[in-house]
């Protein structure tokens, strides 16, 4: 198997995590290259639910290297506290299992308030953000006064660090409202929790050097999805870093050489959390349908995800820009039931039929969907494994979405279990 890069197609929530595990069966390595503890993998290994948020999901496959790249931004404490908690589930977590390039940024604590006082002004600046604090750390890393993990192991380094993030992040607050930054405590609390972080610490392009050489393979995993994309989402309702897969090697230090295959997770309709245009997104019996069959509800945050069609043009859209080889279709058996399914092939812009969303705000926000219909299915396709134990409506449909989005179906997931997943050949 080539090293494979998975990335959401859509705004997140396509079912990453379960396809992610599923996948590091067959891997060596298992590598974050982007994004934060604002995401939310939910893993059903043999009855056992494991959410994770900062840390790869290969963790609780025994005999694999977890790696936390430099793309992705670390809220040390959060990690701690993720760590003891899937420990407590009998999961083993070691300097050997895990490792964090010394060159990620930290969030800090002030990062979160930031992000959360900023959302709170309930204003245009609004982006309903997942308060984490994932913008304001991305913004330090471009503006050269982030704290990186490397800086934890040197106290005076990590005071300069600290003097420099301040100097902006104190000027910031005053405008905010907020009490300047405890200084002092702040630096303490970093030293406390170095040794925490530091063991883990590691050149993490140079390790997945040698684990190149030594013929293993790579699994990069992303988080989120194309459309919150830094770049190419849908700004500025988008996350703060690259989503796609070109970040899996600038995000980890692997050349783009380390790159096989790119799979794309795309759910069987859509969904979003958040602000921000969403041209399929049903207000009615059917989206919340959706919604409640599907269990829309953050892992993270526990928001309600808006819920809407399938949008082909959007994937398609993802899939170009991502370099997708094949897409892994998940919860089809969402769809179970509906009389009639709706798939947007395009969108109607000003009395103009477009085949790609268009990037100014007010272009997207005006684009009402052009929609295909395609017959619904009654029998449960819910833990299907196999072709042949789908009706035929939904191999149609599922047909139809390869012929769409111009990407063909690599895998089909129909339930969270690991096992229900039909490999398509
Ligand atoms: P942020 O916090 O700065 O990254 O938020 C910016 C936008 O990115 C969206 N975003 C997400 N959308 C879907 N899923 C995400 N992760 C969690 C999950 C979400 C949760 O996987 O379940 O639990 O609520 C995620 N992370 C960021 C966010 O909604 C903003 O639109
Ligand atoms: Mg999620």
């Amino acid at each position: 198997m080539a090293n494979v890069v998975v990335v959401g197609a859509q705004w997140g929530d396509e079912g990453k995590g379960k396809i992610v595990d599923w996948l590091s069966e067959r891997a060596d390595v298992i590598a974050r290259f982007q994004g934060g503890h604002n995401a939310g993998h939910t893993l059903v290994v043999g009855g056992e639910v494991y959410k994770l948020h900062a840390l790869p999901s290969g963790v609780v496959r025994r005999g694999k290297l977890s790696i936390i790249g430099n793309g992705v931004v670390l809220d040390p404490w959060h990690l701690v506290k993720e760590i003891a908690g899937i420990r407590e589930q009998g999961v083993e977590i070691t300097p050997e299992t895990l490792m964090i390039a010394e060159n990620t940024p930290l969030i800090l604590p002030f990062h979160g308030e930031l992000d959360r006082a900023r959302e709170a002004q309930n204003s245009v600046a609004k982006i309903g953000t997942t308060g984490r604090g994932i913008g304001p750390a991305y913004e330090d890393k471009v503006g050269r006064r982030v704290i990186r993990v490397a800086d934890l192991g040197d106290a005076r380094t990590l005071e300069l660090r600290v003097d420099r993030a301040l100097v902006h992040h104190n000027a910031l607050r005053a405008g905010l409202g907020l009490d300047p930054v405890d200084r002092d405590a702040l630096i303490e609390d970093l030293r406390a929790i170095a040794p925490e972080i530091l063991q883990y610490a590691a050149p993490v392009w140079k390790v997945l050097k040698d684990k190149r050489r030594a013929g293993r393979r790579i699994l990069f995993e992303g988080a989120q999805g194309a459309l919150l994309d830094i770049d190419f989402g849908t700004y500025p309702f988008v996350t703060s870093s690259n989503v796609i897969a070109g970040q899996a090697t600038t995000g980890t230090g692997a050349g783009p050489d380390a790159v096989g295959f790119v799979l794309g997770i795309v759910k069987a309709y859509t969904t979003r959390v958040g602000e921000g245009p969403f041209p399929t997104e049903l207000h009615d019996d059917d989206g919340q349908r959706l919604g409640e069959r599907g269990h829309e509800f953050g892992t993270t945050t526990g928001r309600k995800r808006r819920c809407g069609w399938f949008d082909a043009c959007l994937v398609r859209q993802s899939c170009a820009i991502s370099g997708v080889t094949g897409i892994a279709l998940t919860k089809l058996d969402v769809l179970d039931g509906f009389e009639t399914l709706k798939i947007c092939t395009g969108y109607e812009l000003d009395g103009v039929r477009m085949d790609y969303l268009p990037t100014a705000a007010d272009q997207q926000a005006r684009c009402t969907p052009v929609y295909e219909e395609m017959p619904g299915w009654s029998q449960s396709t819910e833990g299907a494994r196999s072709w042949a134990d789908l009706p035929a409506e939904a191999i149609k449909y599922v047909r139809r979405v390869e012929e769409l989005i111009e990407c063909p179906v690599a895998l089909l997931s129909t339930s969270p279990e690991r096992d229900d997943t039909i490999l398509v050949t």
